[in-house]
């Protein structure tokens, strides 16, 4: 009687000290664990040196401060002449010691936001130095230095220069006045206007922190789905108060224009782009944003999407719109990002084709200071999609990438979908203009400077900020891959798994190996083979391929996969809607031959019978069987791969992922179920028997329903 609740009062303080909530992201600072590196970084890295007066420097002192302390366990004394052991960090205009040839001379390559950390003796005395040619740089430094530590590398010859390959790195977040967020999956918006500007949540500051760990330097506050009552005065003061917060870490602030605010806030009868009222109109109120924010970065715009206003409405174009807030932008050095994702459902086109149909002629319409902000893939961020036929087109036009990092489409906050292996099979799509997407748009084609990654966020007021503790991952890898498009997949995965979780190498390896194969998954048990755009209605959550019932045409997932009793797939070859024509044709080779195009483009491309005789000997519905099964499959398997690892995390965020995964399984077999019972009634053959059989009945998919989902 009397045991038990002693062991149970021995073992709580070790269940409660072993918790953690992911508050503190990949930045954590623990103790380094392995004993002899920690004393090679206490010698190594004694005390800081770091001189400059300025907002972004006395972050830089307290980041070196707080990581230093957690991750050596020791209390790292700040100096102001160096001793052996001193680590240096600076610019040259603001420290002496930084100013000699062999740094300055590596410092040219480092450009204004790059750093160099090296190892190194100044004045006799072995040091470390980060020093960059501005504060931003050291702070970005800093972290990458931190990161060093926290992943256990040795850092005893360094000898690192880095420097951004894009200027633009961004979040998009879809966040709307009243706190939802448009498909968000992580609670609230973090943005709490309704308190602003004169109350600063400390969590502002632990965003901006997080950002500039990663490299983002920039952030659009709003909703592309835009409410013009953020550019009333009232409003900008509260969007002054966030630019002031986020100003020291390098980010800058951008809002989300409503195309038709001069007419809901300011009183006009138009929002005619070519109106000299209406260009008066946003001059003023541009003067205005730039008073409250002097470095205010510009405007991203939806227009004439999907119900937004945009010129079109008074038979202008796309161009007209853009160069008309540009021009009231550019006194000030602000840009406009343009959206492409534009379709219309009176447009009889496939709407693969009609973003490329209505830019394209555009191509060197745009003021200097427009980017074209294209989505990944030419429908909306599917699990799969090929890469957007503009990358190949536009050689005129700065072209920005849109990611979505929340996932809409990639089983929202209750899969474990890490995102990096899908930003990385677009960049390194080739365009078939000898260049790969990620040079389209890091400016090597087109000798660019203007040039921009955007990720959707999946920022929320979640404790854990994202919602699945393995959602931060994709915040994470947005911001590395924006900093370098070509680290891979899996070194962005082991960092981030030894800074959020352990470096016990048996951890990072399983888990890296889950995350990796991840999206693979995802793609089988929900869109194998090509499949697109089959999710329920409106909410986006589970699937609905059956849904026939839309106003609009190209809203049904009917329209995507045209099941019938022939077959399935969209035929966009020019037997079909000739989507294909739009690519390049060293692009559309690989895909426009039903014998060729690979399995995971097939069914997006063409319309296949049921009885195709597919590469791996199965025929087309078999294979679909196969797909669907093995990916659901594959959910049990990443439970049980987790639950071996439960020695190596803490309690809380192991149960957490563990019940998620719960979540992911089922729901794995909901849309196995779902979709095979429904293209059953147009292959009308049977599972094959060997599949343990759907209990059941596709009238009980249909039926559900979830007036509640997250994110709409
Ligand atoms: C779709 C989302 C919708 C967005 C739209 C967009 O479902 O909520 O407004 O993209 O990007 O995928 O504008």
């Amino acid at each position: 009687m009397k045991r038990f609740p002693l062991l149970l009062l021995l073992l709580l303080p070790s269940l409660f000290a072993f918790s953690e909530n992911g508050y503190d992201l990949w930045l954590r600072y623990k103790k380094v664990a392995n004993n002899s590196l920690l004393q090679a970084y206490r010698q190594q890295l004694n005390s800081i040196l770091a001189s400059g007066n300025s907002p972004t420097m006395d972050i830089v002192r307290k980041e070196l401060q707080t990581g230093l302390n957690g991750l050596l366990a020791t209390t790292v004394a700040q100096r102001t002449t160096p001793q052996p052991g001193t680590l240096i960090a600076g610019t040259p205009q603001n420290e002496p010691l930084l100013r000699n040839a062999a740094i300055t001379g590596q410092l040219k390559k480092a450009g204004n936001e790059g750093f160099i950390i090296t190892t190194t003796t100044i004045n006799n005395i072995p040091t470390t130095v980060i020093a960059a040619n501005t504060d931003i740089g050291v702070l970005y430094g800093t972290f990458h230095l931190l990161r060093l530590l926290q992943t256990e590398q040795p850092i005893t010859k360094l000898n690192i220069v880095s420097a951004p390959r894009i200027r633009l790195r961004m979040l998009n977040h879809w966040d709307n006045l009243d706190r939802t967020v448009e498909r968000g999956y992580a609670g609230f918006s973090i943005w709490n206007w309704h308190t602003l500007p004169d109350y600063i949540d400390p969590r502002y500051i632990d965003y901006a922190r997080a950002n500039a760990s990663i490299g983002i330097n920039a952030t659009v506050l709003t909703n592309v789905n835009a409410n013009a009552t953020v550019l009333t005065k009232p409003y900008l003061e509260k969007v002054k108060a966030l630019a002031d917060v986020f100003r020291p870490y390098g980010i800058r602030v951008f809002l989300t224009a409503r195309f038709s605010a001069p007419m809901e806030t300011g009183g006009l009868k138009t929002a005619d782009p070519l109106d000299p009222a209406v260009q008066q109109w946003w001059q003023q109120k541009v003067k205005e944003i730039y008073q409250y924010i002097p470095d205010f970065g510009g405007f991203l715009v939806k227009a004439n999407s999907e119900g937004q206003p945009g010129p079109q409405d008074y038979h202008r174009t796309h161009a007209d719109g853009a160069n008309m807030l540009a021009d009231a932008v550019a006194p000030f050095k602000g840009i406009v990002i343009w959206r492409a994702f534009v379709y219309s459902h009176t447009n009889p086109l496939d709407r693969h084709t009609q973003a490329y149909d209505e830019f394209t002629p555009l191509d060197g319409e745009f003021r200097k200071n427009v980017m074209l902000q294209v989505k990944n893939g030419p429908i909306d961020f599917m699990p799969r999609e090929p890469f957007h036929p503009l990358f190949g087109a536009m050689p005129k036009t700065p072209l920005m990438m849109e990611f979505q990092v929340t996932q809409e489409y990639l089983g929202q906050a209750t899969n474990l979908v890490y995102l990096a292996p899908l930003f990385k099979e677009v960049l390194e799509s080739n365009t078939g203009n000898d260049y790969t997407v990620a040079q389209v748009i890091d400016g090597t084609a087109r000798h660019d400077s203007l040039t921009g990654i955007a990720g959707v966020a999946n920022i929320g007021n979640d404790i854990n900020w994202c919602g699945h503790p393995f959602a931060q991952a994709n915040w994470y890898a947005l911001g590395r891959l924006a900093w370098d498009h070509e680290l891979s997949s899996a070194s962005i995965a082991n960092e981030w798994l030894r800074m959020t979780f352990t470096n016990n190498q048996h951890f990072v390896d399983t888990a890296a190996a889950m995350m990796l194969q991840s999206r693979d998954i995802y793609v089988q048990f929900t869109n194998p083979l090509g499949l697109h755009h089959i999710m329920g209605t409106g909410h986006h959550y589970g699937p609905a391929p059956w849904v026939n019932d839309q106003r609009r045409p190209e809203w049904n997932p009917v329209y995507y996969h045209k099941a019938d009793s022939i077959g399935v797939g969209f035929d966009r070859t020019t037997t079909g809607s000739n989507a294909l024509a739009q690519y390049q044709p060293k692009a559309r080779q690989q895909w426009e031959d039903l014998q060729t195009c690979p399995d995971a483009y097939l069914l997006w491309f063409h319309h296949v019978p049921w009885n195709y005789k597919m590469r791996s000997g199965r025929s087309l519905w078999n294979e679909l069987c196969y797909q669907y099964y093995t990916g659901a499959a594959r959910t049990a398997a990443l439970q049980q791969t987790w639950n071996k690892l439960q020695a190596y995390v803490d309690q809380q965020r192991f149960h957490e992922v563990a019940m998620l995964l719960g979540i992911e399984h089922k729901e794995a077999i909901w849309w196995r179920n779902a979709c095979l019972l429904y293209f059953q009634t147009f292959s009308r053959q049977p599972i094959p028997a060997r599949y343990e059989q759907p209990s059941t009945s596709l009238e009980y998919y249909k039926s559900l329903r979830f007036p509640f989902a997250p994110g709409i």
